[in-house]
């Protein structure tokens, strides 16, 4: 997929959900179970960010900006979907837009193979790719009234993996709060072994990069919660558990371990 549908104001609600369903196929693979759609937003949505010229946009919410309320509140929602996820996707766009080799590869393919890219925009596509790639992911692995535990094989994987649904908790939570600085936490998948794994990257480092499929990541940079939880990101942090779409996770752990 080199190109993310990009979406226009003369587009109704249902074709932007449809569009979102689409790039959300494209995005996690094949037999994605499409989303049933969220109630229509009580508030009035934020006008979509500029169109930034080149093959990657923002994907629209697959729910309201109020959605995840008490857990993220919808004015964190609002800056870091349309203010700092859409600077990323401008300067990815501007990074690509330099070389022409570069046109026509996903954000996968960028992200798979950084050390083949040209020196002087590799950094920027790292940070900016990455930012694209887990920010995007990010707005899937939440939906309205999520949380809970797995069930199922993911389920079952995390008891095998880590003791048990509280052990991974503990785990990625101490993931989440122990990285230095700005970064995300992961569940992640080895997609040579099949085997599951908490880690923490920097800045906007993917585990894509590492070889890694991420299947589930809390974004711990200061935007992403400083609004309504200051300084304390644990508390952001145990708030997002009540936050995630495990069915979603489940389903991606599903498609990538097919082809493990
Ligand atoms: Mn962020």
């Amino acid at each position: 997929m080199n190109s993310d549908p990009i979406l226009t104001r003369s587009q109704s609600r249902r074709d932007v959900l449809k569009t979102f369903a689409l790039a959300a196929v494209a995005f996690v693979g094949s037999r994605l179970p499409a989303r049933a759609a969220d109630p229509a937003p009580t508030m009035a949505p934020t006008p979509a960010a500029p169109a930034s010229a080149g093959p990657f946009s923002v994907p629209p919410l697959p729910y309201a900006y109020d959605a995840l309320e008490p857990h993220i509140d919808v004015e964190t929602m609002h800056l870091h979907h349309d203010k700092h996820h859409a600077a990323y996707v401008k300067n990815l766009n501007d990074a690509v837009g330099k070389h022409a080799e570069l046109a026509g590869k996903s954000i996968e393919e960028l992200l798979t193979s950084l050390e083949t890219i040209p020196e002087d925009v590799r950094m920027a596509i790292r940070n900016n790719g990455g930012g694209h790639y887990n920010h995007s992911l990010f707005w899937l692995v939440m939906k309205r009234a999520g949380g809970g535990a797995p069930t199922g094989d993911l389920g079952g994987a995390i008891d095998k993996t880590f003791g048990s649904y509280k052990d991974f908790q503990t785990q990625f939570t101490k993931a989440a709060t122990g990285r230095f600085g700005s970064g995300w936490a992961w569940l992640t998948l080895d997609p040579a072994t099949g085997k599951l794994a908490v880690e923490n990257t920097p800045n906007q480092d993917s585990p894509l990069s590492a070889g890694r499929v991420p299947l589930l990541g809390v974004d711990v940079w200061e935007h992403a919660y400083y609004l309504k939880y200051h300084n304390v990101r644990a508390d952001y942090v145990a708030a997002f558990y009540n936050t995630i779409d495990w069915d979603f996770v489940a389903q991606r752990y599903a498609n990538h371990l097919r082809s493990v």
